[in-house]
C-alpha cells in the first residue's frame, strides 16, 4: 500500500541544469533505460506478476507487470482483462521507458524565476512536499478570503477513474466552477451529436463482434479509434474469425493504414462526411431500405419517398423515431447521390451501391471519430453519420450501437456535498443560475451543451472575459503543446500561477511555479473505468508494481493532503477522508453484491485480477420492441407503465398517474423518448442560445437537424492550396509519448521514418512543388510555418498534406526535446459552433522546400 511505503528521497536532479542541456544523440538514448532495467536482475531473483492498466491513451487496457527485484522489467497485456485479452498496442509495452526516464521530475520543485517563456529558465529548486504543499494552501486560502475561489481553475487530460471525483471534489468545497477538461481539443463532436439525437451524452459503444458492415467516417481503427488494442482484436474477428466476413469501408482524407486494410477506401474530401451521410440516407428513404419495425412506415402500403417530393406528417407513422417527414422535407428531399457526390468527390454510384450494400447487410453500424467531427461542422457530420445508424435499425440491436453501461460501484466513503460552505455553495448556485461563467465559458448561452472550451482558455484569460485566472492546476494535459496554435498560450499563461502535476518537464512544466511530480502509472494506485466503447461496464485497477523511482507521489493522495491543509469545511472533508485508498476500498464494496464475471467481488480480487466486467450487455431491441437481459436471456419487454404516484400537496395526500417509460429513462434519453431525427435538444435552447448559435450557422433553419454546413477553412480565403490533417500514428501517445525510444525508433511504422513526424505529399503535387522524398520543407498557415521533411505517398489524394501529431517538443526531456515540429503551431484556433470540438482538420497550408 502507498501509505505504507517508504519513499525513497535519493538526490535531487538539478533541473535547471537539465532543462538547458543539449540533446544527446541516438545512439546513446535507450542506455540509460538498459541500465535501469538491468540493476538487480542478476542478484537472487525475486519475481512478481502486478496488475496494472495502461494509459498511453485512454483505452484502458488491463496490464500484468513482471518485476524483478523490484524493477519491472516486462509489461504484457492482461488475459483477464476483455479489452486487453493477453495483448497490447505497441505504446503498452513501451510503458518502461516512461517509468525509468532518466529526466522525470525527481522531487517536488518551486521556480525562483518569476519571468516565464519559451527561452526562460524556471531556476527550479527542489523544495519538500510540506513546503510546497503549505505553500499553495496559504496562496489558496488567501484567494478565498477575497471572494476570488472561482479565479482558481483545474484543467484536466486523463482524468481516469476516481481522478474525476477527486478533483471534483476539491473545486467543489473549494467553491471555483472551473473543473475543466480537454474534451474539446479531443472527439466531443460525436458525443453532442449523439446527446442531440438519442439523449447519451457520450461516445457510442458498439457490438463489434456480431457487426457484419462497418461504415466508417474518420476513425482510424487501426490505428487510433478507442479503444486501440480491443479494436484491432475486433477488426481480425470480423474478418477471419467467424464464418461470416464483415465488410469495413472507410471514409478517410488520406490512405491511412485503416484505409489500406479495409475493404473499401472512399476519400472524402475534408469536413464532408455529412454530405455523404445525407447522400446515404436519401438512397435509403427513396429506395424504401429503411428498417420499419424501427422507423415506422407510410400508411399507404409499399409507398417510398420521392426525390423532390415533400411528405405530409401524417402520412407517415413513425415507430421508435420521431421527425423523419420534416428532416425529409427540409434537409433530405433534394440531397440526391449527385450533389452529395459534388460536396464529397465520392461518385454518385459509389454513393448509391454503399447505401444498398449498407441498409441491406445486417447488422451494420455507421460511426466514426475526428476525421469527421475536427471541423467546423462536427457535430452536424457526426448528427447525419449517427441518423444512420436509426434508419437501418441498428440502435441497441444485436451488431448495433449501445452506450456504455455504468459500474455498480459502492459508495464513496462520505459525502462530499454535506462539506460545502458558503463560498461553496454560493458559487455552485451563481454557476447554475448564469451569474458566474466558467473561464472557457461551456455551459453559458454562448456554449450551452460543451463539455468543456478547453481550446478558448487561453484566449479568454488572457482577455480577462470573463475574468482572469489566479491559478491554474494542470493534471495529464499540456495546453501550451496540444492546443491549436499553442503560442497563445506561451503568452497568456505568462501571468498565471500553475501548479503543474506531471513528472515530465512538459512544455507547460516549465511554465510551472510548482511542479508536485506524480507518481507514475505503474507506480501508483488508480482506478481506470473505460470510456464506451463495448457497452458492458469494465473496471481495471492499479496497482503500485513499483515503488516510485524518484520523490514521486500519487496527485490523488497529494490533492487529499493539500484538501487536510486548508481550514473550515473543507480541512474537515479531507480529514475524514484519510486517503485516496479508503476511495478505492470504498468503490469496491459494489463488487461484493455484484460479482464479475471473473468472480471480483472484492477489492483485493480485483486487485489481485486486475479488472472486474459483467457481461452481456443489459438491453437489446429486436423487431419493434426493446427488451432487458433477465439473466438467462433478453426476455423482459421494456413497456410503459402506468403508476400511480401518491405526493403531499398542501399538507394532504393526492394520488396521481404517471407512465413510467423505461425505454425513455434507459436507452432513447430524449424529451419523446423516441430517436429524434428533428432534435428536441436543441431545439429547446432558449431564445438567446438559438440566436448565438445561429448567428454562427450559414444555414441557421436547419439548426435542428442533422444537416450539411459547409465546413470553413482556415487560410481558404487568403489561398493557402492545401488541406492539414494531423492525425495519429500507432506508435503515438497523444502529446506525451514522444519519450518512449522504442516507438520513436519506429514511428512511421508505414512510412519508414523514426525519432520526427514529416509531411506527406502526393507524388504529383511533389512534382508541382519540386519537393523530392526527404527534402526538409516548410508547412506555412496563417498562423505561422514550421519546418519538417517531405515524406512522398502515392495513396494520398493531391490535396491532403498529413503532417502526424505528437512531435516538436521543446521541453519534454532528452529523448522528446527537439524531434520534429508540432502540427499544433500551425493550427487555427476554429470550434464547431455546437460541441466547440476544436477543428484540428481545418487549416489549409502551402509547402515548399526549406
Ligand atoms: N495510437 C493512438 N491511439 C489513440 C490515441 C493516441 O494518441 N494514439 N489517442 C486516443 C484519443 S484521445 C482519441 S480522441 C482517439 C481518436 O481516434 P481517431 O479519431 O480515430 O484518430 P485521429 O487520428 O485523430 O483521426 C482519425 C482520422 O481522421 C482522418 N481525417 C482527417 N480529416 C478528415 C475528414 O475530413 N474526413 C474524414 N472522413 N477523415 C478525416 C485522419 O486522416 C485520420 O486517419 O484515438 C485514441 N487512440
Ligand atoms: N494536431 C493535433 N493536435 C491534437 C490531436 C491530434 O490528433 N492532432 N489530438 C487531440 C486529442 S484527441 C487529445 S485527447 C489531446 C491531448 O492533449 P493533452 O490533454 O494536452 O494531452 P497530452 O498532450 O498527452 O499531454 C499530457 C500531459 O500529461 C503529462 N503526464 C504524463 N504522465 C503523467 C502522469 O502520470 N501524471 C500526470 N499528472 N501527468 C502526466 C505529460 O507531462 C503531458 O504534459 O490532443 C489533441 N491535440
Ligand atoms: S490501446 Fe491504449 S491503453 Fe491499450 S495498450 Fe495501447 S496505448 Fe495502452
Ligand atoms: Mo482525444
Amino acid at each position: 500500500m502507498v501509505s505504507e511505503l517508504k519513499i525513497n528521497r535519493r538526490s535531487f536532479l538539478k533541473v535547471a541544469g537539465a532543462v538547458g542541456a543539449a540533446t544527446m544523440g541516438y545512439a546513446s538514448l535507450g542506455q540509460p533505460v538498459i541500465k535501469a532495467l538491468a540493476q538487480g536482475v542478476d542478484a537472487a531473483r525475486e519475481e512478481k506478476w502486478i496488475s496494472s492498466v495502461c494509459i498511453q491513451c485512454p483505452a484502458g487496457c488491463g496490464t500484468k507487470v513482471r518485476v524483478v527485484n523490484g524493477k519491472a522489467v516486462k509489461i504484457e497485456g492482461n488475459p483477464e482483462h476483455p479489452y486487453s485479452n493477453g495483448k497490447l498496442c505497441p505504446k503498452g509495452y513501451a510503458g518502461l521507458q516512461l517509468l525509468y526516464d532518466v529526466d522525470r521530475v525527481k522531487s517536488p520543485l518551486k521556480r525562483t524565476n518569476p519571468n516565464k517563456g519559451q527561452n526562460e529558465d524556471p531556476k527550479f529548486v527542489p523544495v519538500t512536499w510540506d513546503e510546497a504543499l503549505d505553500d499553495i494552501a496559504d496562496r489558496l486560502k488567501k484567494i478565498r478570503d477575497e471572494g476570488k475561489s472561482h479565479t482558481v481553475a483545474y484543467l484536466s487530460g486523463r482524468n481516469r477513474g476516481r481522478a474525476g471525483t477527486v478533483w471534483g471534489t476539491f473545486t467543489k468545497l473549494y467553491g471555483t466552477p472551473n473543473n475543466l477538461g480537454h474534451s474539446s481539443i479531443c472527439a466531443d463532436a460525436s458525443k453532442k451529436a449523439r446527446l442531440c439525437l438519442d439523449g447519451t451524452d457520450d461516445y457510442c459503444a458498439y457490438d463489434w463482434e456480431n457487426c457484419n458492415y462497418v461504415l466508417n467516417f474518420g476513425g482510424a481503427t487501426l490505428e487510433a479509434w478507442r479503444p486501440t488494442n480491443l479494436m484491432l482484436q475486433k477488426w481480425a474477428h470480423m474478418r477471419r474469425g467467424r464464418p461470416v466476413r464483415a465488410k469495413q469501408v472507410i471514409a478517410d482524407t488520406r490512405f491511412s493504414t485503416t484505409a489500406i486494410k479495409a475493404d473499401e477506401w472512399l476519400p472524402v474530401k475534408p469536413g464532408t462526411d455529412g454530405g455523404l451521410a445525407l447522400g446515404i440516407a436519401h438512397v435509403i428513404l427513396t429506395e424504401g431500405l429503411w428498417d420499419r419495425s424501427f422507423v415506422g412506415d407510410f400508411k399507404e402500403i409499399g409507398r417510398k419517398f420521392i426525390t423532390g417530393e415533400t411528405v405530409a406528417n401524417e402520412d407517415f407513422e413513425e415507430v421508435w423515431t420521431s421527425g423523419l417527414v420534416d428532416w425529409w422535407n427540409n434537409v433530405l428531399i433534394n440531397f440526391t447521390p449527385s450533389r452529395a457526390s459534388q460536396i464529397t468527390g465520392i461518385p454518385a454510384g459509389t454513393i448509391i451501391r454503399i447505401a444498398r450494400e449498407f441498409a441491406t447487410t445486417k447488422p451494420a453500424i455507421a460511426g466514426g471519430e475526428r476525421g469527421a467531427g475536427a471541423h467546423t461542422n462536427g457535430a452536424y457530420n457526426h448528427m447525419s453519420i449517427h441518423a444512420l445508424n436509426a434508419l437501418v435499425g441498428s440502435m441497441f440491436a444485436l451488431g448495433g450501437v449501445m452506450y456504455q453501461i455504468g459500474v455498480p460501484y459502492g459508495k464513496l466513503p462520505i459525502d462530499d456535498t454535506e462539506y460545502m460552505d458558503d463560498i461553496a455553495k454560493k458559487v455552485e448556485k451563481d454557476f447554475k443560475e448564469h451569474t458566474l461563467d466558467r473561464i472557457d465559458k461551456a455551459k453559458s448561452d454562448e456554449w450551452p451543451i460543451a463539455s468543456n472550451v478547453y481550446q478558448n482558455i487561453p484566449d479568454n484569460h488572457a482577455n480577462g472575459n470573463p475574468y482572469k485566472l489566479s491559478v491554474l492546476f494542470t493534471y495529464y494535459t499540456n495546453p501550451l503543446f496540444s492546443n491549436p496554435n499553442p503560442q497563445r498560450a506561451h503568452e497568456a499563461f505568462k501571468d498565471v500561477f500553475i501548479v503543474e502535476t506531471s513528472s515530465y518537464l512538459s512544455e507547460t512544466a516549465l511554465y510551472a511555479d510548482y511542479i508536485l511530480p506524480d507518481a507514475y502509472y505503474l507506480e501508483r494506485w488508480q482506478d481506470d473505468t473505460v470510456y464506451a466503447s463495448t457497452g458492458y461496464p469494465v473496471t481495471g485497477l492499479r496497482v503500485p508494481a513499483v515503488q516510485p523511482v524518484y520523490d514521486n507521489r500519487n496527485s490523488m493522495e497529494v490533492i487529499i493532503d493539500l484538501g487536510k491543509r486548508m481550514d473550515g469545511k473543507m480541512g474537515e472533508y479531507y480529514n475524514a477522508l484519510g486517503s485516496f485508498e479508503n476511495m478505492l476500498h470504498s468503490i469496491a464494496k459494489g463488487f461484493e453484491t455484484a460479482p464479475g464475471d471473473n468472480g471480483v467481488n472484492s477489492f483485493d480480487l480485483w486487485a489481485e485480477k486486475g479488472a472486474w466486467y459483467k457481461k452481456p450487455y443489459l438491453y437489446r431491441y429486436s423487431n419493434g420492441k426493446f427488451y432487458e437481459w433477465d439473466g438467462v436471456g433478453y426476455n423482459k419487454e421494456l413497456k410503459k407503465t402506468e403508476e400511480t404516484v401518491k405526493e403531499t400537496k398542501d399538507g394532504k395526500e393526492v394520488e396521481t398517474k404517471a407512465i413510467k417509460d423505461p425505454v425513455k429513462d434507459k436507452l432513447l434519453k430524449t424529451k419523446s423518448g423516441k430517436f429524434e431525427f428533428r432534435s428536441s435538444k436543441l431545439g429547446g435552447f432558449t431564445d438567446n442560445q438559438k440566436e448565438v448559435i445561429k448567428k454562427k450557422l450559414k444555414i441557421p433553419d436547419l439548426f435542428e437537424y442533422p444537416h450539411y454546413e459547409e465546413p470553413t477553412f482556415a487560410g481558404k480565403a487568403e489561398g493557402f492550396p492545401l488541406h492539414m490533417s494531423s492525425p495519429k500514428m500507432i506508435t503515438h501517445a497523444e502529446g506525451r509519448g514522444a519519450n518512449a525510444q522504442w516507438l520513436q525508433e519506429r514511428f512511421g511504422v508505414i512510412v519508414g521514418e523514426g525519432w520526427t513526424n514529416w509531411v506527406e505529399l502526393n507524388p504529383d503535387k511533389a512534382d508541382e512543388l519540386g519537393i523530392k522524398n526527404g527534402d526538409v520543407v516548410w508547412v506555412e498557415s496563417p498562423v505561422g510555418k514550421v519546418k519538417t521533411i517531405a515524406v512522398i505517398n502515392p495513396g494520398n489524394p493531391p490535396w491532403i498534406v498529413v503532417f502526424p501529431f505528437e512531435h516538436g517538443h521543446w521541453n519534454y526531456g532528452r529523448y522528446a526535446k527537439g524531434l520534429g515540429a508540432n502540427p499544433n503551431e500551425i493550427l487555427a484556433n476554429l470550434s464547431d459552433p455546437i460541441s466547440a470540438q476544436s477543428c484540428t482538420n481545418a487549416t489549409m497550408v502551402r509547402v515548399y522546400r526549406a
